[in-house]
């Protein structure tokens, strides 16, 4: 006989048992897109404690509608070996390279969390921790708690990662709280520029930086912060900056 209460005790003790062991991280991660999820795939493999927190329902972020809700992805040749490292099938067409996007943000989480990263769906940054001048962790709360006057928990992590896309939420809210300087031209956040692909994609992997201490930018948040375009649903950036942001940190920890 199935037991529903035995069923709800596993649940929620199993959840627990994970909260309890990422609550004090090598690496948070806020978003769970293309860039936050390469970056996991990387870190994990080198063994670090690392969970991704997204406020959504579903991973994948902006990869699964491709470009204008054709599931499509392109990636340029300077990325094909992150294909290849997550074993994303795809098609050449002279210097591109063409793969579903269904597929990819399935590969992508499959071996991201194969590796041990952990992934924390419907739980959005809301706050970091600073102290001592340096973001040590996040305030995170149910993203579906609405205007509810409910308030936060908090999680350690030696570094935390601003993967949230566009809106670069993380920077935005360290930035709005604190009178702190960020390591960008201004000393405060540049803003996305229009649409140039070919500008954007050379430019992400530079722009992936620890912008204040604690905390570094990746994927098109990185762009955003640093006062680059926007690339459209070219992926190769997103790939390679995921990469490079947990070279980086990688390299610090050790
Ligand atoms: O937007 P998103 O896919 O970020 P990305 O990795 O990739 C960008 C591309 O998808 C595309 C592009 C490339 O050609 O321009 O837009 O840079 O994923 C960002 C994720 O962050 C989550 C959000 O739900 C999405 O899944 N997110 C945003 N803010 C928060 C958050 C927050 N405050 N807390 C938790 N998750």
């Amino acid at each position: 006989m199935l037991d529903e209460v035995e069923i709800t005790k596993l649940i929620v003790e199993n959840y627990m048992k994970d909260l309890m062991e990422y609550a004090d991280l090598d690496v948070a991660i806020v978003g769970a897109g293309p860039s936050g999820l390469t970056a996991a795939y990387y870190l994990a493999t080198a063994k670090k404690k690392v969970a991704i927190f997204d406020r959504r329902l579903s991973i994948g972020g902006g990869m699964w509608g491709g470009g204008m809700m054709f599931n499509k992805i392109v990636v340029q040749e300077d990325a094909k070996h992150i294909l290849d490292d997550f074993s994303i099938n795809y098609e050449r067409f002279g210097d591109y390279y063409v793969a579903d996007s269904v597929h990819s943000v399935t590969s992508l989480a499959y071996h991201a969390t194969k590796e041990g990263a952990k992934i924390f769906n419907l739980i959005g940054a809301e706050d970091v921790i600073i102290k001592n001048n340096r973001v040590s962790g996040l305030v995170i709360n149910w993203s579906v708690i609405g205007e509810l006057p409910i308030d936060p928990l908090s999680i350690y992590a030696k570094y935390v990662i601003d993967a949230t896309g566009h809106e670069s939420e993380v920077i935005k809210t360290l930035v709005r709280k604190n009178n702190i300087k960020l390591n960008t031209p201004t000393g405060s956040i540049e803003g996305e520029h229009s649409m140039d692909a070919d500008t954007a994609e050379s430019v992400i992997v530079d722009n992936v930086k620890e912008v204040y201490p604690g905390i570094f930018v990746t994927g098109m948040a990185a762009n955003a912060v640093f006062g680059s375009p926007r690339m459209g649903p070219i992926f190769g950036g997103m790939l390679l900056s995921g990469k490079k942001v947990a070279d980086e940190i990688i390299r610090r920890l050790s």
